[in-house]
């Protein structure tokens, strides 16, 4: 288990004061003076959970649970979303990492989600907790990628393996063995950003993750998806067609910070069963939490 220093709690409770609002207080402040919770009310609920990123059918299901019952009333809502958001959010949340390994995180998403600021993020955290980091710079696609992964691995203080718009299968094969004879601890894949649309693309992902599977897949720790907070629902479509392309183990949602749409942390784990591990809360390279189930909800709900 890798543990990272992390931010404070105050200080993510006010990173996600919009989510909070959104998901919790917007419900509960519409919904629990009502006397019961009549398909009207139920309704309008349904309705605030699901502009609150929770998805159609999260939202009704949790709705679902309060028809034709009496025992939870409408001025229970709070403590009724805190329990069953609670059961939701069950898995281990813990970044995988064996010490005394080699341990690789392959880390995709689409364009802009923040892929290349979480390496760098990462790389920085690892460093501090004085491991030795490469940074395989597997985006040769977009111009000044390597660039800016570049700025990042000085700034870490990690080393990279960069090759100017080479094949980025030979990158990431290059970088293996030279961490494997170098005995380094941690191997950052960077890959470039794309459309999730894009056959071809999708395809080049998985050409790049088979020279892990092929090399080291002992040493594959996790495959990341990075997606950007503010696009809410679409992220979970993204994870559906990067899972078929990819196994993806974990979710890094990105630009939490004064994001509204942080309840797909919730829709994530329930539909498709991926816990989100890492959240990053603002563009600098401390800007990164390790994601807590419980800090989640109790920043959400006290
Ligand atoms: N506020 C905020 N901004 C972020 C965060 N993470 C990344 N960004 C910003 O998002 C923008 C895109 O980040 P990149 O890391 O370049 O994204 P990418 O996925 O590598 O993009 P491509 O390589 O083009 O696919 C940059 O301006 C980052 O500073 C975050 O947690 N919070
Ligand atoms: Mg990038």
């Amino acid at each position: 288990m890798f543990k990272f220093f992390s931010n404070s709690f105050d200080n993510f409770k006010k990173k996600i004061a919009n989510t909070a609002t959104a998901l919790v207080n917007n419900v509960v402040d519409n919904i629990s003076e009502e006397e019961n919770f009549s398909e009207f009310v139920l309704d309008d609920m349904e309705d605030l959970l699901i502009s609150a990123d929770l998805g159609v059918n999260y939202s009704s299901e949790l709705v679902d649970k309060l028809r034709n019952q009496d025992k939870i009333k409408p001025k229970d809502v709070k403590n009724y979303l805190k329990s069953e958001f609670k059961n939701v959010l069950n898995a281990d949340t813990d970044l995988k990492y064996t010490d005394n390994e080699l341990n690789i995180y392959f880390i995709a998403g689409v364009n802009g989600a923040g892929k290349t600021t979480l390496i760098g993020k990462l790389a920085y955290r690892f460093k501090q907790e004085g491991k030795k980091v490469l940074i395989a710079a597997g985006d040769t696609f977009r111009a000044a990628a390597e660039e800016q992964l570049d700025i990042w691995s000085k700034r870490a203080g990690a080393d990279i393996v960069r090759r100017d718009k080479a094949d980025p299968a030979s990158v990431v094969y290059e970088s293996i063995q030279k961490a494997k004879s170098e005995n380094y601890d941690v191997i950052l894949v960077d890959t470039a950003g794309r459309l999730q649309n894009k056959f071809n693309l999708m395809e080049e992902l998985s050409k790049i993750k088979n020279v892990i599977d092929k090399n080291a897949p002992e040493n594959l720790r996790e495959c990341i998806l990075v997606l950007d907070a503010n696009t809410g629902q679409n992220g979970l479509q993204q994870a559906k067609v990067f899972t078929k392309a990819i196994n993806i183990t974990s979710v890094a949602l990105t630009k939490l910070d004064g994001s509204a749409k942080g309840g797909i942390i919730l829709a994530i784990a329930k539909e498709m069963n991926l816990p989100v591990k890492l959240v990053g809360i603002g563009e600098r390279m401390e800007d990164l939490k390790n994601f807590d189930n419980e800090e989640f909800i109790n920043a959400l709900f006290d």
